[in-house]
């Protein structure tokens, strides 16, 4: 059997003071944290996309990223190569999981029905693959966004006739979702948006995409597919202005066309800082509105305002992350996708490897602290405490909905006096505090 990527070794454990930079110092995929093992908490999983499909070209420039299967004309049999070079690599890795879009994976053909039948016949190889390299599929999704025809949009386009197509790409790649036991299935609405209201029917083209999604969530259940349907929020990229911009957005949309039951989001770093929130908050305010599905794991940089989708290193932010995902008591069927890619000038697969591993460790590094923060509850007192006039005389009725202003008036003329007192809000004590547990040695 052909080994695509003979320089590199399986990646095993070392521990936090090894230098071998080809090694987990955090991630001990066994190693429990809490009642959990550390894989079963992470669920980490690759994107097909960047990882493999992807050749690191930007607006200025060519391809320069070089893989095993470059060379390889014939469009199905690169696409074979690529997937076994690729499985390769998730076992070496020892990742659980990988996520793919439709045309990431196999080449289109000249009609639908051929694009579909080049689609079948890599999902068969995949099936063997998965099996004999214990890998599973986080998540599927179709992209509506590269070819000429979504230049308008897909689900928002102002033509029907895309709108159709869209609806028939997507039936096809929630059935091989299906086929592979995919865990949930992804909508991102890249070009579902607009670049200016000149020309844009706003009301039509958000009424069309909740048609979309509706008779998305009616296939999947037709067809029996039991994962979860999460919705991806990116305030803009390609498009100025997108109608996911953020979770808050998101769960307004899905209210107000009746789908919050059906669907949940993917919330990906970089979309968060898009978005002018940080993925902390973006975390946090799906949890408490119950839509915490999944995660694109990745990062910005703050000098740039793109996704530049790197890979996530920033132990401060996977500490925080991993704080509101163990409150939400993890992210199962969901997991932490590494939406992220290589800079074009790291172009060697060792690159890749070494991108992945700085990913994982930084949030097995996380959740190690997020969990010790969490289980000593020092964050959560603290809040406690400053709410906690919410829980006796006037605050108590107004948790249990059981005043009014009238009522509030006098008791403000009745019992309150001037100055009200305040506690501090302590933020540099918590950040010091904080930065105690990152610092204390995992
Ligand atoms: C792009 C998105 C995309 C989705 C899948 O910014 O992150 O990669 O995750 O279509
Ligand atoms: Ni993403
Ligand atoms: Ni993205």
């Amino acid at each position: 059997m052909t080994e695509y990527f003979p320089e590199i070794k399986k990646v095993e454990y070392e521990g936090n003071k090894s230098r071998k930079t080809l090694s987990f110092k955090h991630y001990n995929p066994e190693e429990k944290v809490g009642n959990k093992s550390m894989s079963d908490h992470l669920r980490f999983s690759v994107a097909y996309w960047h990882s493999f499909t992807d050749r690191g070209t930007d607006p200025f420039g060519a391809a320069t990223i070089q893989r095993p299967w470059d060379e390889i004309e014939n469009p199905m049999s690169k696409a074979k190569e690529r997937a076994r070079a690729a499985f390769e690599f998730m076992e070496k890795l020892g990742l659980d999981y990988f996520c793919f879009h439709d045309r990431d994976i196999a080449p289109p053909g000249d009609s639908l029905k051929e694009t579909n039948d080049n689609l079948d016949e890599i999902v068969s190889l995949f099936q063997e693959l998965m099996e004999d390299k214990d890998v599973e599929l986080l998540w599927g999704t179709a992209n509506l966004f590269e070819h000429p025809r979504y230049a308008h949009g897909a689900a928002t386009s102002p033509n029907s006739e895309v709108f159709a197509y869209a609806a028939a790409q997507v039936k096809k790649a929630m059935e091989v979702t299906k086929r592979l036991g995919g865990s949930n299935y992804v909508f991102w609405g890249g070009r579902e948006g607009y670049q200016t209201l000149l020309n844009t029917d706003l009301g039509l083209e958000q009424d069309n995409l909740a048609r979309f999604l509706t008779m998305a969530a009616d296939h999947a259940e037709r067809i029996g597919f039991e994962g979860q349907l999460l919705i991806e929020p990116k305030p803009m990229e390609p498009t100025k202005h997108q109608y996911d911009f953020d979770v808050e957005h998101l769960a307004a949309f899905l209210r107000r066309y009746g789908l919050e039951r059906q669907f949940k989001a993917n919330i990906e770093a970089n979309h968060a800082t898009l978005a002018g929130h940080d993925f902390h908050h973006e975390l946090a305010y799906a949890r408490e509105n119950d839509l915490l599905g999944s995660v694109d794991a990745n990062q910005g940089d703050p000098m740039l305002g793109w996704d530049t989708d790197q890979f996530p290193t920033n132990i401060y932010g996977t500490t925080l992350a991993m704080y509101e995902i163990l409150r939400n008591n993890g992210l199962a069927p969901g997991g932490l996708n590494f939406d992220a890619k290589v800079r074009r000038e790291s172009f060697k697969p060792r690159d890749l490897f070494a991108a992945h591993i700085a990913g994982i460790d930084s949030f097995a590094f996380g959740l190690k602290v997020a969990h010790r923060l969490k289980e000593d509850g020092v964050l959560e007192e603290f809040k406690q405490d400053r709410y906690s006039s919410f829980r006796e005389e006037v605050g108590k009725k107004i948790c249990q909905n059981e005043t009014n202003f009238d009522e509030l008036e006098s008791y403000v003329i009745e019992h309150i006096k001037e100055p009200i007192v305040l506690n501090s809000g302590r933020q540099e004590e918590l950040e010091g505090l904080l930065n105690s547990y990152i610092t204390t040695t995992n």
